[in-house]
């Protein structure tokens, strides 16, 4: 069985996320969606409330699974028996960012990382992105699963109050 593991925040989850994971499921097996907790970088939603979210939007994708890891990637795919880590990119930044990572990875155990190009509809998103937007009234609803906007609204409105 073909297994790839798709690790990221996922600080919220957008819709080039789940575009992404959707093409990485045609493709293997199984694909494990893996939020990596970072104790340096204080998300705007807790690790439990991302696994939510993503458990919701994969909902109608029956070979992925969503879960979460503390530590190198490269000793959870290992693990898990996952033959590859798979990353969406965006342009040239996200490659140079992730290109360093995917040869330390293959270094360390010899897992290989793919890359799946973005679709052009979602090249402009980032979790951060639409969180900046939404944060002063900007429109994010078609970037984002209908729940996890309503989630982000809700989240932004307490932080304001
Ligand atoms: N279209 C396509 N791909 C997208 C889009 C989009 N619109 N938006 C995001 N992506 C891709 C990103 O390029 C990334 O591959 C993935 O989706 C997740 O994105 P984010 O923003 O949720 O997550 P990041 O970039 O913050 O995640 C970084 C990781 C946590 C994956 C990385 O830091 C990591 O692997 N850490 C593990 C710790 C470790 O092993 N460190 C040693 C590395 S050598």
């Amino acid at each position: 069985m073909s297994s790839a593991v798709c690790p990221g925040s996922f600080d919220p989850i957008t819709n080039g996320h789940l575009d992404v994971i959707g093409r990485v499921a045609v493709q293997f097996d199984e694909v494990i969606v893996t939020v990596m907790i970072n104790k340096n970088k204080k998300g705007l939603f807790s690790i439990d409330e991302r696994l939510e979210m993503l458990r919701e939007a994969v909902a109608d994708l029956p070979n992925v699974r969503v879960d979460s890891w503390q530590g190198l990637l490269v000793d959870y795919a290992k693990a898990n028996g996952a033959s590859a880590i798979v990353k969406g990119l965006r342009g040239a930044n996200d490659f140079d960012y992730e290109l360093q990572m995917a040869q330390m990875n293959h270094k360390l155990t010899g897992v290989d990382t793919l890359f799946i190009a973005t679709n052009p509809r979602y090249s402009y998103l980032s979790s951060s992105l639409v969180k900046e937007v939404a944060t002063y009234g900007g429109d994010v609803a078609d970037m984002l699963p209908a729940k996890v906007h309503e989630r982000l609204l809700a989240r932004l409105a307490e932080r304001a109050a």
